[in-house]
């Protein structure tokens, strides 16, 4: 067992090594590997510098491995760096930073190989997702899901110019409601953003701001370097200077050097003896050594900071820190795309006695011999226990049920399937977590959360319903309920969503997350849905109501452009189906396809609608089930001699159906297809192609293909969407047949739905008008009456 002070040797020379090897990990992407492209790898060095100490003090020393961590995007070498010493990343990966399969420019929990956390790179995501991920680690906790396993802590470390963004205050609000726990965010406080030096003064408001929400705040702002310093005669002005001297400055004197600092110290505080004494004493290296000896850039005060902390409030340590630290251009306000030249990387391999050709050897330079560093590394306590966990799938019924109507909407059916599942006591009930941003009972949530209960670690029963007051609704919370509060801000409901959907790895025990939202809100928090699609989280979302259709409801609530983000956004399937028995078949399939395992599996979205409609009334086959699952079937099939097909999807349905009816009096062996998913039938196209193109002889056709097959060369298509009409337009490409797109380009009216069909041009009458204009004859002879 290394001493104190053996330990302290131990990890700086191991910080010095990540700063090292992630140097030269940045340095290799750009004058080593060839380059074509002629594109430099900006915006690490300098950014990732100013971490490697308080990382390397993280990795190496306090961290366990039930610990998480969200790294600051541009410090993605230095975390590779650390992988590297563990040995969980290759050289081989290394050498390749940034490209094809090489290690991520930014921590990727699924492109990387070794061992992401989170992944980050859209800044202030991973900060709250830290802060979910705890929440989620008390709601499997108090479900009696944590068995013998230790409670870990979510850490972020956190850029300080990223506390810019607004996800982050939004997600502080939502910690403190849920008696946030486990959470330690780490700011990197180099007072350089991008472009910029940090405002003077910051610190001071953070501070204010976390202890208001109950974090305790850590300033760890001088190295022990300093410390001493200040324990000298004079050293307590040495400290007013330093807390008196502004940012820009600082940094300015940084990259200046020692002589720099001198003269500044000099001209600012004259001769006083005791604190001149102090500076004289020391050489232009040793006061440059001194001066830049900021908490963040000491090991003993990051320990002594983190292993302080004997209890389980949230923290945040204000960690001091200089923009590239112990690289030529520290400090400097132009450094956050600084790249060091190749002399001035012969210059400073030199200063770390690393050999030609010897640069990717772990313990190449330090002092200590390689067996006690192995050994030492080997021995971390982040290695005892393993990290990637997993959990077994939780069946899924056959068929969910739900008790029918005639006349429904499917964001009433949805309310109708989860309440089934409520009302049973299936695994698959117990793994369901609903969350909504304050729009839980106005998207059908009540009847679920009425069942199974609010989620909270305390018990907080609901007055009303203990006072007797009627009302519709159970609010009363426990540590058994099912459902998430949330308050309006959407961004938190996806990052609570990524966080709930990654429970199998993270805590071993598997959720499936249930959001709900009003659809046109999910491009409030579309960043984080990206996010969470990315790091390969999986839960499903229902959007309702949407698109025009929401009428009455207010035209700044219309949603245009869900479809396309539907179709565009990788790793999450969209639905919109039109009827109750196909989202039902949906939600199925959906809870399956949550679970199924990498690129096979994925998030769902449905986008529901609250027009009551008309429902079929039949048989839910194999077959039918399974078409709804791949993107359509046809409602009306058309006859060998098609003219014109109606192609329709989601809530447009009444208006599809009357009109193909209209159209068929006039035109012979209409048909109409019903489109559950624009999504998997354009993905399905996709994918045939792609095998056909890439293993040539293979048949396979898409669902669409064979759906299409039997039409006629000349037949036209109409299209309906109450959305985006290109969502459906490029149905004609597949088979090369004319296509009419309907669909909603404006919005903003409010009216009946009637009014808002025929202004935009979706009505009955509208796609009589297009399948004329596709097909010769005369007019259709009957219409739509004017109500
Ligand atoms: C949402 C988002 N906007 C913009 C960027 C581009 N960007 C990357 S780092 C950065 C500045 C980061 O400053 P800071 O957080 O202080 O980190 P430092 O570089 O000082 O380490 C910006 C604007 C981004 N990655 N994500
Ligand atoms: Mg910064």
């Amino acid at each position: 067992m290394a001493t104190n002070s053996e330990r302290l040797e131990l990890l700086n020379a191991l910080a010095r090594k990540v700063l090292w090897l992630s140097s030269w990990t940045i340095h290799h992407a750009n004058h080593i590997r060839p380059n074509t492209d002629g594109l430099k790898v900006g915006g690490h060095q300098a950014s990732s510098a100013s971490l490697a100490t308080i990382m390397s003090a993280l990795y190496f020393g306090v961290l366990r491995p039930e610990d998480r961590v969200a790294v600051k995007p541009h410090a993605s070498p230095v975390f590779h760096a650390i992988q590297y010493l563990f040995g969980r990343q290759t050289r081989d990966r290394l050498e390749n930073f940034r490209g094809f399969k090489g290690a991520q420019s930014y921590p990727s929990r699924t492109k990387d190989t070794d061992d992401v956390d989170f992944s980050t790179g859209s800044v202030g995501l991973g900060v709250a997702q830290t802060l979910f991920a705890s929440l989620v680690q008390d709601y499997v906790k108090a479900h009696g899901w944590m068995k013998d396993r230790r409670e870990g802590r979510m850490i972020a470390l956190v850029g300080d110019a990223e506390m810019d963004e607004g996800n982050i205050f939004e997600a502080l609000l939502e910690g403190w409601k849920h008696g946030l726990r486990n959470t330690w965010w780490v700011v990197d406080y180099n007072r350089q953003s991008l472009d910029a030096v940090v405002r003077e003064g910051l610190w001071e408001k953070f501070e204010t701001m976390f202890r208001n929400f109950g974090w305790d705040v850590v300033i760890v702002k001088y190295g022990s370097l300093m410390r001493e310093a200040f324990a000298e005669p004079g050293g307590e002005a040495l400290r007013r200077w330093i807390d008196s001297c502004p940012n820009q400055m600082y940094a300015a004197l940084c990259f200046q050097g020692g002589a720099a600092f001198r003269k500044h110290l000099r001209d600012d505080i004259g001769d006083q003896g005791p604190v001149s004494q102090l500076i004289d004493r020391r050489s232009d290296d040793e006061l440059l050594a001194l001066m830049s000896n900021l908490g963040g850039h000491d090991m003993a005060s990051m320990l002594e900071a983190f292993e302080a902390i004997d209890h389980d409030r949230p923290v945040c340590f204000i960690a001091y820190t200089i923009k590239g630290v112990g690289l030529p251009f520290q400090g400097h306000k132009d450094n956050h795309a600084g790249l060091m030249t190749v002399a001035q990387m012969e210059k400073w391999r030199g200063a770390q006695n690393i050999r030609t050709g010897h640069e990717w050897e772990k313990f190449e330079g330090l002092p200590q011999d390689s067996t006690t560093l192995q050994a030492f590394l080997d021995d971390v306590p982040f290695n005892r226990g393993q990290r990637r966990l997993t959990a077994p799938v939780i069946d899924v019924p056959p068929q969910l049920s739900f008790t029918p109507s005639a006349q429904m909407s499917t964001q009433q059916g949805f309310g109708l399937v989860l309440n089934e599942l409520a009302r049973g006591n299936s695994e698959l009930a117990a793994r369901i977590v609903t969350a909504s941003p304050d729009v839980t009972v106005s998207t059908n949530l009540g009847a679920w959360v009425n069942r199974r209960g609010l989620f909270a670690r305390g018990e907080k029963a609901d007055l009303f319903r203990s006072e007797k007051i009627p009302s519709t609704f159970n609010w009363d919370f426990s540590p058994k309920g099912q459902h998430m509060e949330l308050g309006i801000a959407e961004m938190n409901l996806f990052i609570l969503l990524s966080a709930l959907g990654l429970s199998h790895a993270i805590n071993g025990e598997r959720l499936l997350p249930v959001g709900t939202l009003y659809d046109p809100f999910i491009e409030r928090g579309l960043d984080a849905l990206n996010y969470a699609c990315y790091q390969d989280a999986r839960f499903m979302v229902a959007a309702t109501p949407s698109g025009i259709t929401l009428a009455p409801e207010g035209g700044a609530h219309q949603s245009i452009a869900t479809p396309l983000i539907g179709m565009a956004q990788d790793g999450l399937a969209s639905f919109e189906p039109a009827f109750v028995d196909e989202l039902a078949v949906i939600m199925g399939w959906g809870f399956r396809h949550m679970q199924r395992e990498g690129g096979e599996g994925g998030s769902v979205y449905l986008r529901l609608s609250t027009r009551t409609i008309e429902q079929p009334q039949r048989l839910m086959g194999p077959d039918l089930q399974k078409d709804i699952a791949e993107g359509a079937y046809w409602l009306r099939k058309p006859g060998p001699n098609a003219e014109v097909v109606v192609a329709y999807t989601g809530a447009v349905a009444p208006e599809a159906i009357e009109a193909t009816g209209f159209i068929g009096e006039s035109r012979r062996d209409v048909g109409l297809l019903a489109i559950t998913s624009v999504d998997r039938l354009h993905s399905g196209w996709t994918a045939a192609r792609t095998l056909r193109r890439d293993r040539r002889g293979v048949q396979h056709l898409s669902h669409v293909e064979k759906l299409l097959a039997p039409l006629p060369r000349d037949c036209g298509i109409v299209t309906v969407i109450d959305g985006h009409p290109a969502a459906l337009g490029w149905l004609g490409s597949v088979r090369g047949h004319r296509v009419e797109a309907l669909g909603v380009e404006h919005f903003g009216q409010t009216g009946t739905i009637d009014d808002l069909y025929r202004h935009y041009g979706i009505d009955a009458n509208a796609i009589i008008d297009a399948a004329e204009s596709l097909t010769a004859g005369g007019p259709v002879l009957h219409r739509k009456m004017a109500v």
